[in-house]
């Protein structure tokens, strides 16, 4: 069976999406795709081989019989929109990371969801897919070294474009952080403190990065997350959690280890594609298998409600300087 998918932005990541589905992954083809850059979208349909429909909006890509799933990889505001319209086709949607960019859309996100009495959509976030964060989560559930007391973790960015703000530190990057503690401790964050260390003078004026961001879990399990996205060097991804008889850490490298006269070294990833390639790969393989079978995989409504509310907290704290209190919905039925 071939699972015929739709996809709806072909930038950065619609492209790197693209290639996956059609050149990597099996059990699935890129049957149409989309973009308010039209000719973007020509250009990726050509990249993805014969066959590709181009549609002149995501309505239409959505409504299209020959679409039994769509990909919603455009910007984040935009998303609520498609979603929402996959939802009310009865179409399977994976979303990329913001599932939305507000809790009233993420609100209205899980109440179709929910309307419909089954699981629709699932969220992008790849990091629950990777290898060494999972060895990492297996640790932790397992026991062997006893109760979680903490976490840190490190979300190092080398560059990122002019558009960049701080806001976008907490809704773009440490996203993520929320979403692995959320899974790795299996609760929700409580409260939300965020610290500005000294500006590091790569950013432009008005601009606070780094960022320390503080998550504390309801167990109590506090979560440190040291956020910037001008690191220079390399795109450096970094967590340990700390348990009452022992640690647990990400590796360093993923590749081969290098000795040489004076030293050792490995290499560090560029940027977030190379980093997450094969969670990339892992989590969309999972989700195509998911559908064959008739259902899907993957985080839920539910985790990109409660990732969303949580970065809402954490520009408050931002802005407030304090600790705020995290304050969720009660979790429908669907999502227990
Ligand atoms: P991008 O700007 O490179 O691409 C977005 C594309 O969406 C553009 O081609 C744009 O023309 C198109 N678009 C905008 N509005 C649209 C609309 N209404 N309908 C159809 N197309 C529209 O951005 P990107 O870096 O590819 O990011 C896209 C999404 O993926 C964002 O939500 C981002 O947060 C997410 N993302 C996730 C990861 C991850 O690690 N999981 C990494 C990068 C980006
Ligand atoms: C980007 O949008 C991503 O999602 C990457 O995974 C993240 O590391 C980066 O900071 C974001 O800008």
């Amino acid at each position: 069976m071939t699972i015929e998918v739709g996809v709806i932005g072909t930038g950065m990541i619609g492209q790197d999406h693209v290639r996956r589905l059609t050149h990597v992954l099996s059990g699935v083809r890129v049957a149409a795709v989309t973009d308010v850059d039209l000719d973007r979208a020509r250009s990726v349909a050509d990249s993805a081989g014969d066959g590709v429909a181009v549609h002149e909006t995501g309505a239409a890509l959505i409504a299209d019989p020959a679409v039994d799933a769509v990909v919603v990889t455009s910007w984040g505001p935009t998303h609520e929109e498609y979603v929402l319209a996959a939802i009310a086709a009865g179409k399977q949607v994976f979303c990329e990371k913001p599932l939305a960019t507000t809790r009233e859309a993420c609100d209205r996100i899980v109440d179709a969801e929910v309307a419909t009495g089954r699981r629709l959509v699932s969220v992008g976030f790849m990091r629950r897919y990777d290898a060494q964060y999972r060895a990492m989560k297996a640790v932790v559930t397992g026991g062997e070294i006893g109760a979680p007391l903490l976490m840190h973790a490190a979300h190092r960015n080398p560059s990122v474009p002019d558009h960049y703000t701080s806001d976008m530190i907490i809704n773009d990057s440490t996203v993520h952080d929320i979403d692995v503690a959320r899974w790795m401790f299996d609760e929700e964050v409580a409260g939300v403190t965020v610290l500005k260390p000294r500006r590091s003078s790569k950013a432009r004026e008005g601009f606070d990065d780094p960022l320390l961001v503080l998550l504390e879990m309801t167990s109590g399990v506090l979560v440190d997350v040291e956020a910037s996205v001008n690191a220079g060097y390399a795109y450096d991804i970094r967590g340990e959690v700390v348990c009452e008889d022992g640690t647990v850490a990400l590796s360093e490298a993923a590749g081969a280890i290098v000795k040489r006269s004076g030293g050792f070294g490995g290499r560090v990833p560029q940027d977030w594609r190379e980093r997450f390639v094969r969670a990339f790969d892992t989590e969309f393989q999972a989700w195509i298998d998911a559908l064959a079978a008739g259902g899907t995989t993957g985080p839920s409504a539910w985790d990109g409600y409660a990732a969303t509310v949580t970065c809402e907290t954490g520009l408050a704290a931002l802005r407030s300087g304090a600790r705020e209190p995290v304050v969720l919905r009660e979790k429908p039925d669907l999502y227990k």
